[in-house]
């Protein structure tokens, strides 16, 4: 979810990370090699695509349409017939497979089978041949919701059929993200579907204007990072105003037409390194170059080359609002979907506050606003109050939901505030603790197989709240477990 990740996404990008700049991972091995083994057993757990046949519209009486969507399941650690059943949530880009993160390590303890849905019109499960914005009107949360209601239902009922049984195996939902928001959503409309939910950095709040976003990444620099950043910012835009083009190709950002775009990657590169746990990557440059009275404008265009977009694999175009406009469904396409599902639900326009702002005033409300209208015509933008009003935002009342944050990650403003008991929140903090780090470790990579907790800067702070969350789920999936059988006694 930054861009949600950028570009817009929040947290997808990390599966194309992993897949197109295996460099990010390694240094020893050609990127070749690793690509080869990535996308071999180590980082996923399972890549073995299975199909569904999904109901197209499900809040229409009349339309039965339905289209194809792709899935994984995972049963090596699955103990038969009765263990749990972990529903992982997709979305913001295509799911490629279920990865080799902490949940593995979940389902290994708790003997429990691991199941993924891709998310609707990502990926391999478009409805459409052509994503025009007339074909996305079924690109929703709510629907997403609703698909995974009717595949759980459909899993269960295979699975019955398969081991010859009755009743329901308990079954939990995790996600990240979006998905995370997905998950803590789905226990509140559905609770009779799933004996709890992991909310891991859940975007639960649709926000307008979210400038706590951009005021996280001044806290999560600290005061040195900070002002190198905001004078780096102020050069950028200085040497802007005498010769565009220059500088747009300095940063090899020449393709970026309007201007907001180009601003809102430079936006972008700086917010990753603390999203995902990698703080120094950009930080250490940065102020090794103002202390040396070295051009910091140099030092931030060597970080969005190298880093941005050559280890972590960003493609300039995903800033490209001609890009967006292409109705072509692809991988690529996840950029147009997700800025979809931005300028119709969700909001998190990440503007510039008034003060003290880490990216340029020109990445404002009115750009975010111009792109939903460039891209998918007159007429569209967020409507958060509504969203809101839907899930509750972060008065979600919603029960047995585990909310979690990392201390450094930007999206954590838009996630519950408050713990109670019923839904429990915690904050791990550290150096390096960004975006789902409970999954995923720190810093969050594909190559964090088992979501290994070492490269944290505070290990422990990451065991503290796994362990917590292993023990809610310990007690709800045995409540559940409880329930079932009288329900099946019945
Ligand atoms: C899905 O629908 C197609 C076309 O109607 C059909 O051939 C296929 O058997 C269905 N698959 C499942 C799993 O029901
Ligand atoms: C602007 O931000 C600075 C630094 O955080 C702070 O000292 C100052 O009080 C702020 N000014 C306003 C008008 O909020
Ligand atoms: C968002 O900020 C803009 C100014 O950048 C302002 O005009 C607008 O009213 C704000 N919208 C909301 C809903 O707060
Ligand atoms: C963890 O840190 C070690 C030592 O700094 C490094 O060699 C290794 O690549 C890191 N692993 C991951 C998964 O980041
Ligand atoms: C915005 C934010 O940080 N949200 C919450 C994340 O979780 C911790 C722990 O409960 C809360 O203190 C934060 O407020």
């Amino acid at each position: 979810m930054g861009k949600i990740l950028t570009t817009a996404r929040l947290w997808l990008v990390v599966t194309a990370v992993a897949l197109s700049s295996p460099t990010f991972i390694t240094g020893h091995v050609t990127p070749r090699t690793v690509l080869h083994r990535l996308s071999s057993s180590s980082s996923f757990l399972t890549r073995t695509e299975l199909w569904f046949n999904q109901t197209l519209d499900h809040f229409s009486p009349y339309n039965h349409d339905k289209f194809q969507q792709r899935y994984y399941e995972f049963l090596d650690y699955f103990r038969i017939p009765d263990g749990p059943i972990f529903l992982k949530i997709c979305g913001e880009g295509p799911c490629s497979g279920i990865s080799n993160d902490y949940l593995g390590v979940l389902a290994k303890k708790f003997g429990a089978a691991i199941v993924s849905l891709e998310h609707r019109y990502y990926g391999k499960s478009s409805p459409f041949k052509s994503l025009t914005t007339n074909n996305l009107r079924y690109l929703s949360s709510k629907q997403a919701l609703f698909d995974l209601a009717v595949f759980r239902q459909y899993y269960q009922d295979s699975l019955n059929l398969k081991l010859n049984k009755k009743g329901e195996n308990p079954w939990f939902f995790f996600g990240v993200s979006y998905p995370g928001a997905l998950s803590a959503w789905f226990r509140l409309k559905f609770p009779h579907l799933t004996c709890g939910s992991l909310a891991s950095s859940a975007v639960v709040l649709a926000v307008y204007n979210f400038t706590e976003f951009d005021q996280q990444i001044g806290e999560s620099a600290g005061p040195e990072c900070k002002a190198a950043l905001q004078e780096t910012n102020r050069l950028v835009e200085q040497r802007f105003e005498t010769n565009k083009k220059e500088v747009k190709a300095l940063f090899g950002a020449g393709e970026l037409e309007i201007d907001g775009d180009f601003f809102y990657l430079l936006a972008d590169a700086a917010v990753i390194a603390f999203q995902y746990g990698n703080p120094d990557t950009l930080c250490s440059p940065l102020v090794e170059a103002k202390n040396a009275g070295n051009d910091l404008v140099d030092a931030f265009a060597k970080y969005v080359k190298d880093y941005f977009v050559g280890s972590f694999g960003t493609n300039v175009q995903t800033y490209n609002q001609k890009h967006l406009k292409n109705t072509t469904p692809g991988e690529d396409s996840a950029d147009r979907l997700w800025w979809f599902q931005v300028c119709t639900e969700v909001g998190y326009f990440q503007v510039a506050p008034a003060n003290d702002s880490m990216r340029s005033s020109k990445v404002d409300a009115k750009y975010h606003l111009d792109l939903c209208k460039n891209v998918f015509g007159e007429g569209i933008y967020p409507d958060v109050d509504t969203t809101n009003i839907y899930y509750g935002g972060t008065k979600i009342a919603g029960s047995k939901i585990v909310f979690t944050n990392g201390s450094q990650d930007p999206w954590r403003h838009a996630s519950k505030q408050i713990s109670s008991p019923e839904m429990p929140s915690y904050l791990i903090t550290c150096h390096n603790c960004g975006h789902g780090t409970d999954l995923r470790g720190c810093p969050q990579s594909h190559l964090n197989i088992e979501g290994n907790a070492q490269n944290c800067s505070s290990p422990d702070a990451v065991h503290k709240v796994r362990q917590q969350l292993v023990e809610k789920m310990d007690l709800w999936l045995s409540e559940c477990q409880v329930t079932t059988g009288s329900l099946n006694n019945a």
